[in-house]
């Protein structure tokens, strides 16, 4: 079934009261600052901040518009004790045998193990499915850079909010589908925390260096 094109007049265009220039600043300032985190409070966030969170994800642009994602949010303790425990089965794995000297030798300034206790703390995990094909079998387009731009647009409104975000990724993360009962079409993408940092939360001081934009961009 084809459906035609019908166009409207843009609706409810942002129009910032500031200047592109100092619009675009100011908001640098606030993603500048982001961090991950892997020390969270349990300082509560409430569902309709999640809620909001996630249209903003949902609102990203996707291939032929097939929004192929979904997002479950767990709040629930029990099941992030499963996720938790789930998690660092495959951690340990991970930095015990699969990950290759180089791969932990490029970890290691982050300082990271297989214990995810932030994984039970934080008072929600979103766990990002990206769907092979529709709910009603539909073809999908371009599903990893769409699923990858919603968390971009996730990560940038949790970090607006002033809430702290993870992007972790387990892996193989085949277990977050089989504890979470999703269906077959939806296929792990990332496990994202969602919280305040604690109190007492440090980052680890290599991640702070970012390339200079001399290197990142160019002019062609
Ligand atoms: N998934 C593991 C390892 C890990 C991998 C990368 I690439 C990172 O940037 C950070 C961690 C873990 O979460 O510990």
């Amino acid at each position: 079934m084809r459906e035609e094109a019908v166009f409207v007049p843009y609706p409810d265009r942002y129009e910032p009261a500031l200047s592109a220039e100092a619009a675009s600043a100011q908001f640098l300032e606030v993603m500048r600052r982001r961090r991950s985190v892997r020390e969270f409070s349990d300082r509560p966030v409430s569902r309709a901040t999640i809620e909001a969170l996630v249209r903003a994800a949902a609102s990203a642009p996707s291939g032929a518009n097939r929004q192929p994602w979904r997002f479950v949010c767990v709040e629930d303790a029990a099941m992030k004790r499963r996720i938790r425990l789930g998690a660092e089965d495959e951690e340990r794995e991970f930095y015990a045998h699969r990950a290759p000297q180089e791969w932990l030798d490029a970890l290691a300034p982050l300082g990271t193990d297989a214990n995810k206790e932030y994984l039970e703390i934080a008072p929600w995990l979103i766990v990002v499915f990206r769907l092979v094909h529709g709910d009603d079998e539909s073809q999908v387009y371009y599903t990893h850079e769409s699923v990858g731009i919603a968390c971009g647009f996730l990560l940038a409104a949790a970090q607006h909010a002033g809430l702290a975000t993870l992007t972790h990724t387990p892996s193989p993360m085949r277990f977050l589908g089989e504890i979470l009962g999703r269906p077959k079409h939806e296929r792990p993408y990332l496990l994202i925390p969602v919280g305040y940092p604690a109190e007492s939360c440090r980052v680890p001081a290599a991640a702070l260096r970012k390339k200079p934009l001399s290197q990142v961009m160019e002019i062609a």
